[in-house]
């Protein structure tokens, strides 16, 4: 059924009488003396919206609401307005009244949010874009309407923002629960100071921000990753401060909403599936959240470790940036001192303007005028010119620490920061022996003769990009070593109940140091000689790589016989935990799994191609792909990774390690591995995420195995039946079949017909990228080979996270 097509014009109160709606009262309107009783609903002329009372999720309290009247799976699934969210009933005996004069009321008591002057002829309308409106019977002009207090949903046409006449400010509040929809600890709002943004809180603190707006968009968003037809503009004038968005076609049913997660999420009705699919979330990533990096702390999310000090400044706490909490920010190297008039800018250029809810904005200044009114106040910290809300030239003044502040692959908005004289001097220096770094810095230094004298002025060729330092040295990383007293300590003396799990070489154990930061402690099983190389190439490999994708080590310690790896917590466990343990991926929705399989993706991505090291992982599974906070995966384990030369593209060995059901055939068969084996099992992982099933090699019984009922449902056209049957949220078909597709290709019997991991990124992210079609999966060898270690096991065991670091002979 073609849902929200225009549906031919219908006669008003013919056609809802009783057959479609039975409940529903005549048409879209209530009148005074006609009250709407719990039961009844009022639909809109197009039936799009119905109005009536409703219970959310599991509560038995009774609310009035707006929801879609006509997305299958029950008229209340999706409700866009809760009226009094507060104060339900409790029982069935509900009635929603308009009386007299224009005002509404629940059970002749509750009455609804209302500032209006009495009506004389009133009537309250649900029109098609689900506004409830009332307004006197012979006028158009709404005396009161729902859109003007909004609960958790934006709808098109809404306003979020301000009415300066009135002092009404429309924001967005989640809901409590999906039981209930009382006002939740997360709001939307548009704040008035400093530049007007919109400001995502959790409680008291703010979370994301959407930057000023230019003209045509938003400046802190991030770049966009694909957007749905609809326009959307900011009004900034002396009567109104609001932002709307409209949808350009019927077809396109389109909400924004925050939810109880905390995330302001873009959903589109996709017809085809009959569900939401949710295409845009903010905070989009991790460098979009607010002040990631601290005060003067830069964050870039193209870059690892993410977080920077901008230069002239150095982290306030050392010792927790090296264990990657950069939340403390950044100090300068030498204090500001206004008196002592040696001090200048530099720039930087970013991708938006730093926070300016406490910086002093100034509209139709020039940039010299701006840079004067900086140097003129002693707590000016820095200064920016930026076309504000698109109302043209404007100067912003910082007085306050700097927060927020964001690079991206292509900065636009310069920002003047203030340093002494002492620090400018450093920098241009570092400057000039380090002309490869592609940037352009150029300093002013200010002395009382000359108002401002360009002293120095640096250029180099390249891309505009700020220069910084981070805290490495020589470009390699840090590694903190980690006395064993602490790590006694914060293990419980390596206590039983602290285990997390076993890892390649030994027990992983949960640890929590000092000042509260959680680690995992990985100790090296003393009995263990395999372990002794494996944990050599664990330090040898992971402490030179950095990448958001690899699980990062923090530090190491070896004392007598003991030797200990500690990296960063992942609170939310292994991907092998997430799928296939107790709680079995049930919340794992379409939009994390596609997001974990990218994340491998960008991982494996980075040890082939991008690092210094080539590196070949050979134990890529499920067990050794770890979840932050965020559902970021992160590839761990190097025990088994091995380097190899430029020239190299194959290596054999006697040895075969690794993990049966992700091996590739060449490696299980004949020892040999390469990229393309890594590819392999990338293939099987992508597949075991989709269905949430993992690759069992039973050899009685071949039908079990994943890769080839892939491929059996491929061949039938009904690969849609391998996915999760708990993905019960909106997925984009599209999407999953073409993961499906590349999960096909990755694991084709023949090396050379597996794709590379860069043109996996360039498969995944491009909607449009032609895809080969898979030929069969290269399964049949390994079960047609007799193979010892396989056969060995009678059956009765799975082999999927059994790794094999014992020879077994050919
Ligand atoms: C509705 O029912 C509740 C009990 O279920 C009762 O307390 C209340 O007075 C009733 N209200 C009306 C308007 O009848
Ligand atoms: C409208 O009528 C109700 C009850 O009849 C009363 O409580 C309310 O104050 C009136 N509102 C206005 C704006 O006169
Ligand atoms: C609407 O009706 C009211 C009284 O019923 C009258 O005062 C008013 O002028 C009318 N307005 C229009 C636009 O006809
Ligand atoms: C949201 O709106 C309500 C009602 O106007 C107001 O009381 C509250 O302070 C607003 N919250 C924020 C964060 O703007
Ligand atoms: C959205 O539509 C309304 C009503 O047609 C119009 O007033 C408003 O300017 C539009 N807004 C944008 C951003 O297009
Ligand atoms: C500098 O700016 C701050 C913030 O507006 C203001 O309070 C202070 O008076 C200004 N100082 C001077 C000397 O203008
Ligand atoms: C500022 O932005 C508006 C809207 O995009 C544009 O029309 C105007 O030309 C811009 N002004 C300047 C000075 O860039
Ligand atoms: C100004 O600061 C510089 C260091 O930045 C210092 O060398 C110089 O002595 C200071 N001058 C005065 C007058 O304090
Ligand atoms: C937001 C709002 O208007 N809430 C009202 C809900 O009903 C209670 C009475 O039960 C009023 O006090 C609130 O003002």
């Amino acid at each position: 059924m073609l849902i929200f097509k225009v549906m031919a014009p219908l006669v008003a109160g013919l056609v809802f009488l009783s057959v479609t709606f039975p409940y529903s009262i005549a048409a879209d309107t209530l009148n005074p003396d006609q009250p709407l009783r719990d039961g009844q609903t009022i639909v809109s002329a197009k039936e799009t919206f119905a109005l009536g009372f409703f219970s959310p999720g599991e509560s038995k309290h009774r609310y009035v609401g707006i929801w879609y009247n006509k997305l299958p799976g029950g008229q209340t699934t999706t409700v866009v307005w809760v009226a009094n969210r507060s104060s339900p009933l409790s029982g069935t005996n509900g009635s929603l009244e308009l009386n007299g004069n224009g005002t509404l009321t629940i059970n002749s008591m509750i009455s609804l949010p209302m500032t209006m002057v009495a009506l004389t002829n009133p009537v309250a309308q649900l029109l098609d874009d689900g506004n409830f409106v009332i307004r006197e019977s012979n006028s158009s002009e709404f005396a009161w309407q729902s859109f003007d207090y909004p609960t958790d949903t934006l709808l098109s046409g809404m306003k979020l923002g301000w009415d300066l006449r009135t002092g009404l400010n429309r924001n967005l509040t989640s809901w409590r629960s999906k039981d209930d929809p009382s006002p939740g600890s997360y709001v939307v709002s548009i704040n008035l100071e400093g530049t007007t943004q919109g400001n995502l809180w959790s409680g008291s603190t703010k979370k994301w921000r959407s930057g000023p707006w230019t003209g045509i968009t938003f400046s802190n968003v991030g770049e966009q990753p694909r957007t749905y037809s609809h326009r959307f503009g900011f009004v900034n004038n002396k009567d109104e401060v609001y932002y709307m968005y409209n949808t350009t076609g019927t077809q396109i049913v389109h909400r924004k909403l925050v939810d109880q997660s905390g995330m302001l999420q873009n959903f589109v009705w996709i017809e085809s599936t009959g569900m939401w699919n949710l295409f845009l979330k903010y905070p989009m990533n991790e460098c979009l959240e607010y002040s990631r990096c601290g005060p003067y702390g830069v964050c870039d999310i193209n870059v690892w470790p993410i977080c920077r000090c901008l230069q002239g400044f150095k982290p306030k706490s050392p010792q927790e940036w090296l264990l990657m909490d950069a939340s403390s920010g950044c100090d300068r190297l030498t204090t500001l001192d206004c008196k002592n008039r040696s001090n200048g800018f530099m720039i930087v250029t970013l991708a938006a303007l730093p926070e300016t809810s406490n910086a002093i904005v100034y509209t139709n200044i020039n940039q010299d005028e701006c840079r004067y009114r900086c140097l003129k106040n002693c707590s000016c910290t820095a200064y920016a010119t930026a076309n504000i809300s698109g109302a043209g030239l404007g100067c912003v003044i910082w007085v306050k620490e700097l927060i927020d502040l964001r690079m991206s692959s292509h900065p636009t908005q310069d920002v003047f920061v203030r340093l002494m004289a002492a620090d400018l001097a450093s920098i241009s220096n570092k400057f000039s022996k380090k002309s490869q770094t592609k940037s352009v810095v150029l300093i002013i230094v200010f002395s009382m003769a000359a108002l401002i004298i360009p002293l120095i002025y640096f250029y180099s060729w390249g891309k505009k990009k700020m220069i910084q330092k981070d805290i490495r040295g020589n470009g390699e990383f840090e590694l903190a070593q980690l006395q064993w007293s602490t790590l006694m300590v914060a293990t419980h003396n390596f206590a039983m109940t602290n285990i997390l799990g076993k890892g390649g070489f030994g027990l992983v154990y949960k640890g929590k140091l000092a000042e509260g930061r959680e680690i995992a402690v990985k100790r090296l099983s003393k009995n263990s000689t395999q372990g002794i190389d494996e944990f050599e190439n664990e330090v040898t490999f992971i402490a030179k790589l950095q990448h958001r994708n690899l699980v990062r080590l923090l530090g190491y310690c070896i004392k007598g016989d003991e030797k200990i790896l500690v990296y960063e917590y992942m609170p939310n466990g292994s991907l092998d935990a997430c799928l296939f343990g107790k709680e079995k991926g049930e919340h794992l929705d379409w939009q994390t799994r596609f997001h974990i399989i990218e994340g491998i993706a960008r991982g494996l991505l980075y040890l082939h191609q991008d690092s210094r090291l080539r590196i070949i992982h050979r134990d890529l599974k499920a067990s050794n792909i770890l979840l932050d906070i965020e559902m970021n995966s992160k590839i761990s384990d190097f025990g088994l990774a091995r380097n190899f030369g430029d020239c190299e593209t194959m290596i054999k060995t006697r040895k075969v390690v690794g993990t049966y059901g992700y091996m590739a055939p060449e490696y299980t068969l004949d020892g040999v591995f390469s990229m393309k084996s890594d590819v392999f099992s990338f293939g099987v992982l992508i597949l075991e995420i989709i269905s949430g099933q993992r690759n069992r090699i039973l050899l009685s019984n071949p039908h079990l195995y994943l890769l080839g009922k892939a491929w059996r449902l491929w061949n039938e056209g009904k690969v849609l039946d391998l996915l999760d049957p708990l993905i019960s949220n909106s997925f984009s078909v599209s999407q999953v079949m073409r993961c499906i597709n590349i999960g096909l290709l990755c694991v084709q019997e023949k090396s050379e017909d597996r794709p590379s991991m860069a043109s996996i990124i360039v498969m995944l992210s491009n909607d449009d990228a032609p895809l080969p079609e898979p030929k069969e999966p290269g399964f049949k060898a390994i079960f047609s080979t007799k193979h010892d270690a396989v056969s060995n096991q009678n059956d009765l065991h799975t082999f999927n996270d059994i790794t094999l670091t014992e020879q077994i002979g050919r």
